[in-house]
């Protein structure tokens, strides 16, 4: 039977899966892939709202491909495609923009974070980026979106945006996308500052672990890790007021199937010392099988691009009828 639920959520192809996805999002969607009917997608239209070489985009595609494809998503079980093959993205973005207003826009945190010092200089797409947001889980009908918790604004802003476009055009169109934000890393910090999220664009390759680190480089990472001179507490609540301490914890616990809690029961009193050489081992133990498996795959284009060919097929199949229906209630046709 079909689950009357459908997921859909979505990776930029642009540099190298990390921690912080995987903990956040990825690993939420392998799991997620036999409950739910799901739909992932890498968002190459969201890619080019800040600058891209056409030659790094085109490999970056087919490497985020791969590397969801190591981590466990499974082609006879999800549809996964790149978003610029579906073109309902970015006519229902049309649609949608003329339904979000300026003002919604303008609260929106990630906007103020990536474009700067230099607003007046950032593209309008990276104004509209989260409305593209809406369209792309919109498109699906989707009804739960499983991201890292700094995708939550953009979210919230994605019922509002549906609950709106039904109530202008008196329909029950859109269902309100429920935000699936969970597990023990819903936001994974950087290695070098922990008041500051694991990112891809950060400068410092330092600051993250890259699904395709290998284990010494993970080892020096992690030896290297900004920490405050104070050994782990037992309770959580000694975490407080340490966000390094706090981000490397949680990363324990994430990649052990244990709790926060537990993990100071066992470390609690140590030093960084004894827990950082521990922990770059629960990481590797994590990470290798990936690795391995992602480089496996890297190189056959041929293959990758079967497999987006086929996603961006089935996804089709689902979004433009949905976006003939909006069509429909917007008055383009009867
Ligand atoms: N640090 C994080 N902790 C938990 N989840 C995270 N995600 C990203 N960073 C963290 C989640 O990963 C999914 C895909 O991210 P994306 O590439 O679409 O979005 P992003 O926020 O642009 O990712 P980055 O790494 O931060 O890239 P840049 O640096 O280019 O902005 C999302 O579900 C996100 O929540």
């Amino acid at each position: 039977m079909k689950p009357a639920t459908r997921v859909f959520s979505g990776i930029q192809p642009t540099g190298n899966l990390h921690l912080g996805n995987y903990l956040g999002a990825i690993r939420n969607w392998v799991a997620m892939q036999d409950a739910h009917e799901s739909i992932f997608c890498v968002v190459d239209l969201h890619a080019i709202t800040v600058a891209q070489d056409p030659a790094v985009l085109r490999r970056g595609i087919r490497e985020m491909t791969a590397a969801l494809l190591a981590s466990g998503l499974d082609p006879a079980r999800c549809i996964l495609f790149p978003q610029s093959a579906v073109r309902v993205h970015a006519e229902l973005a049309w649609v949608l923009m003329c339904t979000a207003r300026v003002g919604w826009l303008n609260r929106m945190t990630q906007f103020k974070d990536k474009a700067g010092k230099d607003r007046e200089g950032a593209s309008v797409g990276l104004y509209t980026y989260p409305v593209l947001q809406a369209a792309d889980i919109l498109a699906y009908k989707a009804t739960h979106v499983p991201v890292g918790d700094d995708q939550k604004q953009h979210l919230e802003l994605a019922r509002d945006i549906a609950a709106k476009f039904n109530n202008d055009h008196g329909v029950e169109l859109f269902p309100l996308p429920e935000p699936v934000i969970e597990g023990p890393a819903t936001r994974v910090m950087s290695l070098r500052d922990g008041t500051a999220k694991m990112s891809k664009s950060d400068p410092s390759d330092a600051s993250r672990i890259n699904l395709t680190d290998d284990a010494d480089s993970i080892a020096q990472k992690i030896r290297r890790a900004k920490t405050d001179p104070e050994p782990l507490p037992s309770e959580i609540a000694g975490l407080a007021g340490r966000p390094e301490a706090a981000n490397l914890v949680g990363l324990m616990a994430a990649l052990t199937g244990r709790s926060a809690a537990q993990v100071l029961g066992d470390y609690g009193g140590q030093g960084f010392g004894q827990f950082k050489p521990a922990l770059a081992e629960a990481m590797v133990a994590a990470i290798a099988p990936i690795t391995a498996r992602f480089n496996e795959l890297r190189h056959d284009d041929v293959a990758l691009d079967a497999v987006l060919a086929a996603g961006a097929e089935r996804a089709r199949a689902i979004a433009e009828p949905v976006l003939a229906e909006v069509h429909r209630a917007v008055g383009f046709r009867d």
